[in-house]
């Protein structure tokens, strides 16, 4: 009678957490108990929710540090391949050199950011190997603040933790950039798969690991592995996607037609920008590549 009692009583008991990581069916949910370990209840049903790194959710805890998700909150966004919700921030890094930016990757992080309502972040790492940020200026202008660092002298670092407090942030970028050297400068961990090209020969297959959300300055950092291929999303029409370049709203004014795609119309403000060097002529060729994605 007593144990039932406990027992029911014990199970009235659910907490709330987040999804750290998700892997084979297991969920790593950090509470304000602690971590559990947890399965999804009634798992593998057709048209269950399946739970994703990111989600907060209502777990019940079974026994020390396990327990079952009971439910899962509505996410303020969802990301696919990698699977994460509710992001808050995106830092979308490069490096000022070694490798070169790749512009086209960070436009399309950039469009993948405002539709999912996303505030990107633009870092440039690798300052201590230059400080010309001609290309950068040449290409955005001023239409995004822009933060210099170097992630392996911890220059500039602090500055950045000053928009990460409190917020969900994922890092993505090409590989070598220095994603995993920053998440270390800020979290001051040293587990992350820092590597290079002679470590990762010796360490074999082990740098690929799953996305991982790292409590940080009451907010998270996003570690998620394989943030660089990305598809622009599924419902993204072709029509729309300068509505995700603020430079190129800012000249629309001058386009004749309202939903101008600013490629073949004769009237067209966009177009007119980038032929008097108000904007960027790469970065309108990068949008046009992008634009033939969609079509
Ligand atoms: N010069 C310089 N090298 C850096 C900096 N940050 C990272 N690196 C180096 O760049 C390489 C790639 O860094 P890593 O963090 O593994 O990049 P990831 O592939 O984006 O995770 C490593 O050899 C790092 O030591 C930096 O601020 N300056
Ligand atoms: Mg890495
Ligand atoms: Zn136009």
């Amino acid at each position: 009678m007593a144990e039932k009692l406990i027992k029911s009583t014990l199970s009235e008991v659910t907490m709330k957490g987040r999804v750290l990581t998700a892997h084979g069916g297991f969920y790593e949910v950090l509470t304000e108990g602690g971590l559990y370990t947890c399965r999804l209840r009634g798992k593998n049903k057709r048209g269950e929710q399946i739970a994703v790194a990111g989600d907060w959710v209502l777990i019940e805890p079974s026994k020390k540090a396990e327990g079952t998700i009971e439910s899962i909150y509505p996410r303020k966004n969802a990301l696919h391949r990698p699977s994460l919700s509710n992001i808050d921030q995106l830092i979308i890094l490069s490096a000022l050199q070694d490798p070169e930016v790749d512009f086209l990757l960070v436009d399309r992080l950039l469009v993948i950011a405002h539709y999912h309502q996303i505030r990107p972040l633009l870092v440039f790492n690798k300052a201590d190997l230059t400080a010309d940020l001609t290309a950068i200026q040449t290409y955005y202008r001023d239409s995004y603040p822009v933060f210099r660092i170097s992630a392996r002298d911890r220059l500039g670092v602090e500055g950045l933790l000053d928009e990460l407090s409190g917020k969900t942030t994922a890092i993505a970028g090409q590989s070598g950039v220095g994603k995993s050297t920053l998440i270390n400068a800020l979290t001051g961990s040293d587990d992350q798969a820092t590597a290079s090209v002679s470590d990762k020969l010796k360490r074999g297959r082990h740098t690929t690991r799953t996305t991982r959300f790292i409590p940080f300055e009451s907010g998270f950092i996003v570690d998620t592995p394989g943030f660089n291929m990305l598809h622009l999303p599924k419902d993204l029409e072709g029509r729309d996607l300068s509505h995700y370049y603020p430079d190129f709203m800012d000249q629309a004014d001058g386009c004749q037609y309202r939903d101008c795609l600013h490629i073949n119309e004769p009237v067209c403000g966009v177009k007119t920008a980038v032929h008097s060097g108000i904007l960027s002529d790469k970065r309108y060729q990068n949008y046009c590549t992008l634009l033939s994605e969609l079509e």
